[in-house]
């Protein structure tokens, strides 16, 4: 168990300066009483920061360094300066990210083929319609060929996507064709995306690429490869396997937690083993153990994006976001916390050791010292799934007496899919995003913005997120969201058609009220920012807008980011050009050269740039400014006046 001393304890910080979430609040409380270190107290005492690390422009790519780049000293051993230190830093930080995406988007891959062959007891495809859209989408002729055959063959191709040598990936037909030419003139269409990784890892090794703008190019075609190949791949195949979703209506925050019940947390971000955690808790035989354990039943909660994905499909209640991870542990009243991959602390086996909660790691690339690992095994994923269920209900019996779950829970309404706003919007027979354009044209919906991301404690936990989507839904924006972001507003009661009425602003409220949808839509998991990309496509598409994503009125904003994840979104975000937000900081600002190449020179390339912008008003303001010049360049800035026929002017109508 991890304690913070007395002397530490001195320069703690107020609570409620850490967390603007009540629930975390109280954990927090909790926690110092018995004092457990949670992440706030490691965050404090990491402080001061390394400037070097801070700024980007450490390097300690080889045994010469590392070096440290001050105005004695501007360049490394190597004669590397600080822009390439720092380009090369960030460009990592894509590769890690894409290759964590991606490698999500692989493992569903293989699952998606082996349950197509008949041979993943427990998974079959349950959207036939998302199987022949996606078996187009490979180009794949479907005619007189069975289900399985046509899975079989999505498969094999969704798997091909990975290797590619030379061959650019299968989904960047999808973006408008004006976008398609810009990455064709920069030579950034991804190939595969393992390729794609390694390329960019190998050009950043010591002693090859010295040209940072050679570097920035690779670092797009890596992040597009991610965007819109591996989540892409992961959105999809997901899609088919365990449904496409649609608005459900869950509950969020650790009030989701029962009492009288086993808890069991699933956490991380591939579905593919939660899902059927999910399944088999509902068995009879699971609900009959959980009983004669003394419980009432079995409830699942979620954390992070493997929540996302399980509320989507099923409905299951987000427990919290990626700084509640502890928090959810502190109640004392979760029985098993399941992992899968990425977002885990590895804290959770010291917070974990205060209480009876079992920490079960499952893949064989996720391990934490301290847990139970119960390795994922495709062949027989419902026996891994009862049997870790089955140890969640053997503990039970062990709670120990300090159970204390917050109160706080808040309904949500989630699972908005770019296929479901044009139903929506355009009703069953006349599915189209026309009228999502139309009101943007007219000025009700100013804009389209999509918050996402992750929570940073250096800066207030759920408080930028909050602040940020409050005033753009009350300036008409219409905010889109995914990941943790999307967790934060739940828990305000932000993803409730109630919310347009309280928050938002006329326009906007008069297009949800008439609709009956959220200011502000869950449109799923960190993968699943490639939804936003294909609704950004469809409303290019869609016409009225321009030719380009880059002349839409959109802006993507990442306020409370930490993971490199973020980084390789960004990426791809900005290389479909989509000027992007970054709140906390920006890991190149200790370069003068580096921030030029990523805050203006990347504009130049792609029409789409990174800003730095660190207080909700700074990011607004950005914002909406970015709105209004995209508006005005499509002639759309001033509201056109309603035209009121007369009996003349309509007898002239010739229908
Ligand atoms: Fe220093 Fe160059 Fe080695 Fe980096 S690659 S650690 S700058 S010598
Ligand atoms: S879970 S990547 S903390 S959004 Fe996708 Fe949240 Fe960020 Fe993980």
């Amino acid at each position: 168990m991890v304690v913070t001393t007395e002397k530490e304890k001195k320069v703690e910080k107020k609570i409620d300066e850490l967390t603007g979430d009540k629930a975390s609040m109280e954990m927090l409380q909790k926690a110092r009483t018995a004092n457990i270190e949670t992440v706030w107290d490691r965050h404090e005492k990491m402080s001061p920061r390394c400037k070097f690390g801070e700024g980007g422009i450490c390097c300690r790519e080889c045994g010469k360094g590392p070096c440290r780049i001050t105005s004695k000293a501007p360049q490394g051993v190597c004669g590397a300066d600080d822009g390439l230190i720092a380009a090369r830093n960030l460009a990592k930080m894509t590769a890690g990210g894409s290759a964590a995406h991606s490698d999500h988007g692989r493992a569903v891959a293989e699952i998606f083929l082996a349950a197509a062959k008949g041979k993943a007891p427990g998974y079959q495809i349950k959207n036939e319609i998302r199987l022949h859209q996606v078996a187009k989408l490979f180009g794949i002729n479907t005619v007189e060929k069975t289900n399985q055959e046509i899975a079989i063959e999505v498969g094999e191709l969704a798997l091909s996507e990975f290797s590619k040598q030379d061959d650019e990936l299968t989904f960047i037909k999808r973006a408008p064709e004006k976008r398609q030419e810009i990455w064709k003139k920069l030579g950034i269409v991804p190939r595969g995306i393992d390729r794609e990784v390694v390329h960019l890892t190998h050009q950043i090794h010591t002693g090859v690429s010295d040209d940072i703008e050679d570097i920035s190019l690779a670092n797009f075609r890596c992040g597009l490869a991610d965007g819109w190949g591996g989540s892409m791949i992961a959105t999809e195949l997901q899609d088919v396997l365990f449904g496409a979703p649609v608005p459900v209506r869950s509950r969020v925050n650790l009030g989701v937690l029962k009492e009288d019940e086993v808890n069991i947390i699933v956490h991380g971000h591939e579905p593919i083993l939660s899902e059927l955690v999910v399944a088999v808790s509902s068995e009879p035989e699971m609900i009959q153990l959980a009983k004669e354990q003394g419980a009432k039943g079995i409830n699942i909660a979620g954390i992070c994006c493997t929540a996302n994905e399980v509320l989507m499909r099923h409905g299951i209640p987000l427990a919290g976001n990626f700084l509640q991870q502890e928090l959810a542990i502190m109640t004392g009243a979760v029985e098993a916390m399941i992992v899968d991959v990425q977002c885990i602390m590895q804290s959770l086996t010291a917070v974990a050791s205060c209480f009876h909660t079992k920490i079960i790691t499952t893949s064989k690339k996720a391990k934490i010292p301290g847990a139970i690992h119960i390795e994922f095994d495709e062949h027989d994923a419902i026996n891994t799934a009862k049997e870790i269920v089955k140890r969640a209900l053997l503990n039970f019996k062990n709670r120990k007496k300090d159970v204390v779950i917050p109160k706080q829970s808040m309904e949500l309404i989630a699972g908005f899919t770019h296929e479901y706003v044009n139903y929506m919007l355009g009703g069953r027979f006349r599915a189209s995003y026309r009228p999502l354009n139309d009101n943007v044209i007219n000025g009700r919906i100013k804009g389209v913005v999509g918050i996402v991301g992750c929570n940073n404690p250096k800066v207030k936990h759920d408080a930028v997120h909050l602040e940020v989507t409050k005033e753009l839904i009350a300036n008409d924006i219409l905010v889109v969201q995914t990941g943790c972001a999307a967790i934060t507003c739940a828990k305000e009661g932000l993803l409730l058609p109630e919310a347009a009425a309280k928050y938002a602003g006329k326009g906007l409220a008069e297009v949800c009220e008439a609709v009956g949808m959220p200011p502000v839509l869950h449109c799923g998991s960190c993968v699943d920012n490639s939804r936003i990309l294909i609704a950004c496509t469809e409303m290019v598409h869609e016409g009225g807008l321009g030719d380009d994503i880059s002349e839409l009125p959109v802006v993507g904003i990442a306020p409370e980011w930490m993971s490199e994840k973020a980084i390789a979104i960004g990426h791809y975000v900005v290389a479909s050009g989509i000027f992007t937000i970054f709140g906390v900081t920006y890991p190149v600002i200790g370069s003068e050269s580096a921030k030029k190449m990523v805050f203006e020179k990347y504009g130049e390339l792609v029409d789409g740039k990174f800003a730095l912008a660190v207080t909700p008003s700074e990011i607004v303001n950005l914002t909406i400014d970015h709105i209004n010049k995209k508006r005005k360049a499509l002639g759309i800035d001033k509201p056109k006046e309603r035209i009121l026929y007369d009996m003349e002017m309509r007898r002239e109508l010739k229908f």
